[in-house]
């Protein structure tokens, strides 16, 4: 057919519009999250367990996919940049391949889905205590639908890269700072919705702190990192790394494909530019990654 009077479309096919040599981050947020929130009674303004949920989803995905090498992630969101060092996608990435980087990101709601991690976190015993709770229902599959935005960014710098998460950083702790106020005031202050909209009306970072601690003896600075910080994930490399030059049987005392099953959980081996092949694992952090110390401590993190 490619002759055809038809062919002409093919014109239309338009080059990539990916730019070569830029750092990709996707961006997934949760759709109608408040729905899928209240519909199974999350704890407001943070569930731990669905914010440990969204943890365990994006550790299963840099598993998968050594590129990722950082994600912040807040509220129903993850943000994750992916450095592509392959030289096919630095001369031009095409749209298919871009959709096919795309991929990882659009299987969190299928991680989610696997009831997998539900279980683990369902069957931590105080999921059981109370007859209504939503890891229950979750662990049965009821009515579970939780599809995710895909954005795809691109930025050109390293630069641009740290402040895209010091911006989406600094946006957590500026809205868990009002949530966490705005809940104290309708939960434990007996004020309605509006009520508390309206004291909160005009009200800067300080004056928050200071009916969090006035009235509710809330120091907020003591509020578990995680809910201030958000979550941060990067690989961390397991010290015991093998010459890739050994043949398999002879790596790591003789393991054979049989010994797959002895592999520790949640390990993958990604290749480095350094010829060796080092096993690493996303470990989860609730630090800061604003100020330099985050990034001086990992140099290169950005390199690829
Ligand atoms: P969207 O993204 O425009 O489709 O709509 P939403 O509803 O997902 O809104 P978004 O993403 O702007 O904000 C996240 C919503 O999810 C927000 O209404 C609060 C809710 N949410 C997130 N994490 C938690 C949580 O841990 N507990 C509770 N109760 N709600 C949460
Ligand atoms: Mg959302
Ligand atoms: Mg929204
Ligand atoms: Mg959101
Ligand atoms: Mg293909």
């Amino acid at each position: 057919m490619a002759g055809s009077k038809f062919a002409y479309v093919r014109n239309f096919e338009l080059p990539d519009p990916l730019l070569p040599g830029t750092f990709m981050v996707f961006r997934l947020d949760g759709h109608s999250f408040h729905r899928f929130s209240e519909k199974h009674n999350f704890a407001k303004p943070n569930d731990l367990r669905a914010l440990q949920l969204m943890d365990h989803a994006a550790q299963d995905l840099m598993e998968e996919y050594p590129d990722i090498v950082l994600a912040f992630g807040e509220s129903d969101e993850f943000r994750q940049v992916q450095v592509i060092v392959e030289s096919r996608l630095l001369c031009g990435a095409s749209l298919e391949l871009g959709s096919e980087t795309v991929t990882p990101f659009t299987k969190m709601p299928e991680v989610l889905d696997t009831t997998e991690h539900w279980r683990d976190i369902a069957n931590h015993p105080s999921s059981f205590q109370d007859p209504t709770s939503p890891w229950l229902i979750c662990k049965d599959r009821v009515d579970f639908d939780l599809p995710f935005h895909v954005f795809l960014l691109l930025y050109p710098g390293e630069q641009q890269v740290r402040d895209y998460f010091a911006w989406r950083q600094a946006d957590t702790h500026i809205n868990n700072l009002y949530n966490t106020v705005f809940w104290a005031l309708v939960q434990q202050g007996g004020e309605t919705t509006t009520q508390a909209h309206a004291t909160l009306r005009g009200t800067v970072s300080k004056d928050k702190h200071e009916i969090l601690f006035t009235r509710f003896q809330v120091n907020y600075n003591q509020i578990d990192e995680r809910f201030r910080k958000g979550s941060v994930l990067v690989r961390e490399e397991i010290t015991d790394s093998v010459d890739v030059s050994l043949p398999p049987s002879s790596q790591q005392g003789g393991h054979t494909a049989g010994d797959a099953m002895t592999e520790p959980p949640r390990t993958k081996i990604a290749q480095t530019k350094r010829g060796v092949k080092a096993r690493t694992k996303a470990i989860v952090l609730h630090c800061d990654i604003i100020k330099d110390d985050f990034w001086n401590a990992r140099p290169g993190i950005l390199a690829g």
